[in-house]
């Protein structure tokens, strides 16, 4: 019987061709996050993100990616006022005939810029129930900050934090299982939410619904 669930498809096509997204992984059960890693960027991809617009950034386990992720949102402002700062000095040399130490560093061209706030951050991390109640203090704090890390900032995370009671549920939801059935890669399913809650949250911040 087919399943119900997961997400439906949107009835608008989003164009991620001028979003800029980061993806922070954990590095715990390594080969679920890699196929999770390349089935989020080729969607990403697939949707028209540049490669360019796309950074990766890892962290040791999965309890670290709330401030990961806080830092990187955090990191990107800091890159665009630098750039904004650059253009102003490239400004600035052609304005002033004195000599400064701006004056031989041009304005980087707008078209090759990839110093853009992040449009939307995805988090991926691969937690598997062990005998302790590790699993069950990570799941809830790690849930629960990268929630408040989106509301903190108004930069959509894409909650891509697998929470399996054992290997074959993480691999399943990798689309790597062992069985005839390989499952479905949730990372794809994670570019599309990431592509599509930037997309919305623009144009909310532009004032149009
Ligand atoms: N991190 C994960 O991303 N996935 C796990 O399944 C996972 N299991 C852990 C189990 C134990 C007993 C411990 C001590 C840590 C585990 N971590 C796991 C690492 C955790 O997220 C974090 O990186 C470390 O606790 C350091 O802050």
């Amino acid at each position: 019987m087919e399943s119900i669930k997961g997400p439906a498809p949107s009835n608008v096509r989003f164009d991620g061709s001028s979003l800029r997204i980061a993806i922070v992984h954990s590095r715990w059960n390594k080969s679920v996050i890699d196929a999770l890693l390349a089935g989020t960027i080729a969607k990403l991809k697939e949707q028209g993100v540049k490669d360019s617009n796309i950074v990766v950034q890892s962290v040791p386990g999965s309890f670290e990616l709330p401030l990961a992720c806080s830092k990187v949102i955090a990191c990107s402002h800091v890159q665009a006022g630098a750039t904004a700062t650059d253009l102003l000095g490239g400004l600035a040399s052609f304005a002033s005939p004195r000599p400064s130490s701006r004056a031989s560093t041009p304005a980087p061209a707008a078209s090759s810029m990839s110093s853009q706030p992040f449009d939307a951050v995805i988090a991926i991390g691969v937690l598997i129930k062990g005998s302790t109640m590790h699993f069950e203090y990570i799941c809830d704090s790690v849930s629960h900050a990268l929630m408040r890390v989106q509301l903190d900032t108004g930069v959509p995370v894409i909650f891509g934090v697998l929470t399996a009671l054992n290997d074959d549920q993480a691999l399943d939801r990798a689309g790597i299982g062992r069985g005839a059935n390989k499952g479905h890669n949730h990372g794809e399913d994670w570019a599309i939410a990431a592509v599509e809650m930037a997309s919305h949250t623009r144009r909310w911040a532009a004032g149009k619904f």
